[in-house]
């Protein structure tokens, strides 16, 4: 039978975008502002929403304010809260979807198994879970959050429970009135914990390193103020600029400035303090490294369910799991009906790399072995017409959603610029990537990042800081604003490589 994705496969699409979360949106709405419609997303889930579609557990929230995180084109004036909550946030995504014509173009359930690049046709072949496609250029908004994380605890397959993964929550499992192990204290751990606490006959929290947390501003948004923002959307703007700046300012000046730290760990301890009275319990929950080092978060639930009669603060270590619950290194089994595993993601190795081949066959997860060399999070030298989106070092201070914004800005200037002079094929080159890694290295190096005495997967396993852009996010944006056509290969039946210098 003639399928559409056998009669799809003859031809050849202007841009296979991977991912439909903040970033594959995003790059689909510009693209059809460009009048490009000759296109894809492409998704393993079977609905959009990528982070927010992803990770479902009870508690589920950003914690960057909605006004930020959000995008700059499809402000939404009615959000309930001053910090969204997932299934909110999941149906903004629906929305932009449906408002801007995106749908169309959504190919949901179709899972990148394999890419390579063909030099002849100066395309790439995507084999995907439904069928072959090819495209000239392919976004990679895959997001580095999307591949869960299981630590390889030994007997973890002879647990007799429910085993809940944070980032693939499954729904159907009940977990109420149940003994609860919670692995895992990092963002996810801090919001599944008091829930845990509510819905649980008991709650046993096994905790390897604190998090230092703050208190959280988050606040519903009174109706009055969702009419100003909806009557005159400047107010809006103006808050969304106001707190960009605020937090920009503030994390930037912290993450150089180690003495401006003891300031905020003398607001997290006071937090501590306030809702933690057992002296011996608010010692286990005191980081012992600089803040920031980690990512901090923010709650007022967390410390009272640590707090809590049913609780119990593990931090001995996991030495293995057995059919009835948690083993510690202590000879302890801490019996469990459920075990959560709030472990995180798979950044630096995240298996996508291992799928996309350059024409020679060999893969990105080889060329950025041992450390991934980025330009820009965005493009890899060997790798033409490949364009990622928040890919390594290109977090900055400021919402993701924002940086998403400024890439996609850089990679339209990109295609626009083939457009306008033929060009079949950018690729960056590899003296552009070195000096961009070495400065952005060396900058890293005095940061609370790499300093602060924690380990983290801002840090890869040849100690390199693969996560941070180390500069204000306008630095970022002056950067991306337009791309830079002499740090790049331009591809045959180029007319320009003299007139770009
Ligand atoms: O994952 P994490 P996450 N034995 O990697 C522990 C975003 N996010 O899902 O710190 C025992 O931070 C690990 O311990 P340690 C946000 O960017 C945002 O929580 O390595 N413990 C740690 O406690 C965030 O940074 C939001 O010693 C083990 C935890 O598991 C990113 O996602 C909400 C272990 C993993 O923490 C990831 O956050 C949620 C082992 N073998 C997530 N292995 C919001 O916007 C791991 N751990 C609110």
């Amino acid at each position: 039978m003639d399928t559409e994705n056998d009669r799809m496969s003859d031809e050849i699409l202007d841009v296979a975008v991977i991912g439909a979360g903040f970033g594959g949106i995003c790059t689909a709405k510009r693209l059809l502002d460009e009048g490009t419609t000759n296109f894809l997303v492409f998704d393993r889930a079977t609905e959009v929403g990528g982070t927010w579609q992803a990770n479902t557990y009870p508690g589920a929230q950003c914690d960057i304010p909605a006004a930020l995180y959000s995008f700059s084109f499809a402000q939404k004036p009615d959000w309930s809260r001053l910090y969204p909550l997932q299934p909110e946030l999941l149906s903004y995504l629906r929305e932009v979807c449906e408002t801007f014509g995106i749908e169309p173009h959504l190919r949901l359930g179709h899972e990148i198994l394999d890419m390579r690049w063909d030099e002849t046709g100066q395309h790439w072949t995507l084999a995907t879970s439904e069928g072959t496609w090819r495209a000239r250029v392919v976004v990679g908004a895959f997001g580095p959050f999307s591949e869960p994380s299981t630590p390889r605890f030994e007997g973890l397959d002879d647990f007799e429970g429910t085993v809940l993964h944070s980032a693939r929550w499954d729904h159907t499992k009940d977990w109420s009135g149940k003994r609860i192990g919670v692995i895992g204290t990092g963002a996810s751990g801090v919001q599944i914990i008091p829930q845990a606490v509510r819905v649980g006959s008991s709650l046993t929290v096994f905790q390897r390193t604190p998090t230092w947390i703050f208190p959280h501003p988050d606040q519903p948004i009174p109706s009055a103020l969702q009419n100003l923002f909806a009557r005159v959307p400047a107010t809006q703007r103006a808050l969304r600029r106001t707190v960009d700046v605020v937090l920009e300012s503030m994390v930037y000046g912290l993450v150089f400035r180690p003495a401006m730290l003891k300031g905020m760990e003398a607001i997290a301890k006071a937090h501590l303090r306030r809702q933690v009275p057992d002296p011996e319990l608010r010692e286990k929950l005191t980081p012992d490294y600089m803040f920031g080092c980690k990512r901090p978060t923010f709650s007022n639930a967390y410390f009272p369910a640590m707090a809590d009669a049913k609780t119990d603060v593990i931090t001995e270590p996991i030495r293995r799991i057995v059919p009835t619950g948690v083993e510690t290194a202590d000879g302890t089994v801490h019996e469990l009906d459920v075990l959560v595993l709030a472990t995180g993601f798979t950044v630096s190795g995240h298996p996508f790399f291992s799928r996309v081949h350059d024409a020679g066959g060999r893969s990105l997860a080889e060329s950025w072995d041992p450390t991934p060399l980025c330009y820009l999070g965005t493009a890899a030298a060997g790798f033409p017409n490949l364009f990622q989106i928040l890919g390594p070092n290109a977090a900055t201070y400021t919402s993701m959603v924002v940086v998403i914004e400024a890439q996609v800005d850089y990679i339209i200037s990109a295609l626009r610029e083939m457009k306008a002079n033929g060009l079949t094929s950018l690729e960056v080159r590899g003296d552009a990537v070195e000096r961009f890694v070495d400065e952005i290295d060396t900058k890293l190096s005095r940061s609370v990042w790499n300093v602060g005495g924690c380990a983290s997967y801002y840090i890869d396993a040849t100690g390199r800081n693969i996560a941070w852009f180390p500069g204000f996010f306008r630095q970022f944006r002056a950067r991306t604003r337009r791309i830079f056509l002499p740090d790049f290969v331009l591809g045959a039946g180029s007319d320009v490589a003299e007139d770009t210098s």
